[in-house]
């Protein structure tokens, strides 16, 4: 079926019955496609929403993963009332997905918004932390056994060491001498790498509801104020660390260079953009972090890092496997970005404590 009449049954599934008038395509993410459906409403308004088609071979759950988003969304939207929030809409058997065959369809409201690539507005940044912080603050009363782990292990760094290793092990694209270096670096600093995951599994911290993709570019802006308004791109949450969504921000946004840079000698953590996004963050948080999660926070940055350059240079040496690549050498380059930026933030960690403290001791704690 042609996608103009395909998206009007996906719409009409999901109980929409205003006059259709079309479709755009949306250039978001790398993995769903994702579709602006436009209608007119009966006083003559126009009304649009927004349609996904999941990609199931990234998400090999969608059925969890639809559940565990659906459950969220409507639990921050329990709390935002009068307030913008994302909203999947239900079939008329309370289904949030439409399945036919190959096809998963999801359906959300359309929110008119601004969206950043990278941080150079310190206002903005500080809203971004804001923005992560409160979803953080909106679901720390949510019941974590609601939710499935859709990507068992995805933040277990022990688990994607031993991926790692198995990768150079096997060195099945004949590559692992090109990336000596880089694989001598990320194995020396595997214990401290591994020090978040070791405090979770001895009882020191605590499981909390993650986004796990928390980059700069999945908050929604006002256009006028630049005020943050919603968190997209929830198909990773899943019980997590409070930490693993701190410290990807950071990993993301406070680098002065972008996530597959070659100019190494200029990568490292920009400390302005670290204040903003901490002020932002804990402005939110510090209410109900622990003690030993506020400890975490610098580290949790130099994790994140650490363990996504793992898993670049794993898939780069098993011949691009897993992230869609544009160049034959992206996951080298892209590891070689990570291990540089968390070498950066191994030397400013004494920097990272103390903003993290005055930012505690602004907040009163
Ligand atoms: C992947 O596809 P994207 O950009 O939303 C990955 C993240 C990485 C990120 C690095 C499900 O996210 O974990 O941090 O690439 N998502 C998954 O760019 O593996
Ligand atoms: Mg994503």
């Amino acid at each position: 079926m042609e996608l103009y009449s395909k998206l009007l049954e996906v719409s009409r599934l999901f109980r929409i019955e205003h006059e259709y008038l079309g479709y755009e395509t949306i250039q978001v993410g790398n993995v769903n496609q994702t579709y602006k459906v436009n209608f007119k409403r009966a006083d003559g308004s126009p009304k649009s929403y927004l349609i996904q088609n999941v990609n199931t071979y990234a998400f090999q759950n969608p059925e969890g993963l639809m559940s565990n988003i659906d459950k969220v969304t409507e639990h921050i939207r329990g709390k935002k009332s009068g307030q913008v929030a994302l909203h999947f809409h239900h079939t008329a058997d309370r289904a949030t997905y439409v399945l036919d065959g190959e096809n998963f369809w999801r359906l959300t409201n359309y929110v008119p918004s601004v969206t950043y690539n990278v941080a150079h507005n310190m206002d903005i940044v500080r809203n971004a932390g804001i923005a992560f912080g409160d979803f953080q603050r909106s679901l720390a009363d949510f019941d974590i056994n609601n939710l499935v782990e859709t990507i068992p292990g995805f933040h277990q760094t022990r688990q994607r060491y031993d991926e790692f290793c198995k990768a150079i092990e096997e060195d099945r694209a004949g590559r692992v001498a090109q990336a000596k270096e880089e694989i001598d670096f990320l194995l020396s600093v595997k214990e401290q790498a591994c020090k978040m995951t070791d405090m979770y599994l001895a009882g020191e911290l605590p499981l909390r509801v993650t986004h796990n993709d928390t980059k700069i570019n999945n908050v929604l802006f006002n256009p006028q104020t630049d005020e943050p308004m919603v968190i997209i791109d929830l198909d990773t949450v899943m019980p997590g660390l409070l930490g693993h969504d701190f410290g990807d921000a950071i990993r993301f946004a406070a680098n002065f260079e972008e996530e597959d840079s070659r100019n190494l000698e200029k990568v490292g953590v920009n400390l302005a953009v670290f204040r903003a996004f901490t002020e932002g963050f804990l402005s939110q948080t510090l209410q109900f972090m622990t003690e030993k999660e506020i400890e975490t926070l610098p580290l949790s940055c130099f994790v994140l890092a650490v363990e996504l350059a793992t898993r670049f240079l794993a898939d780069y040496l098993n011949g691009d496997l897993y992230f869609n690549i544009k160049c034959p050498d992206h996951n080298l380059v892209r590891a070689r970005c990570q291990a540089a930026l968390a070498k950066d933030m191994l030397a400013k960690m004494d920097e990272m404590e103390k903003i993290v403290r005055n930012c505690c001791s602004e907040f009163g704690r």
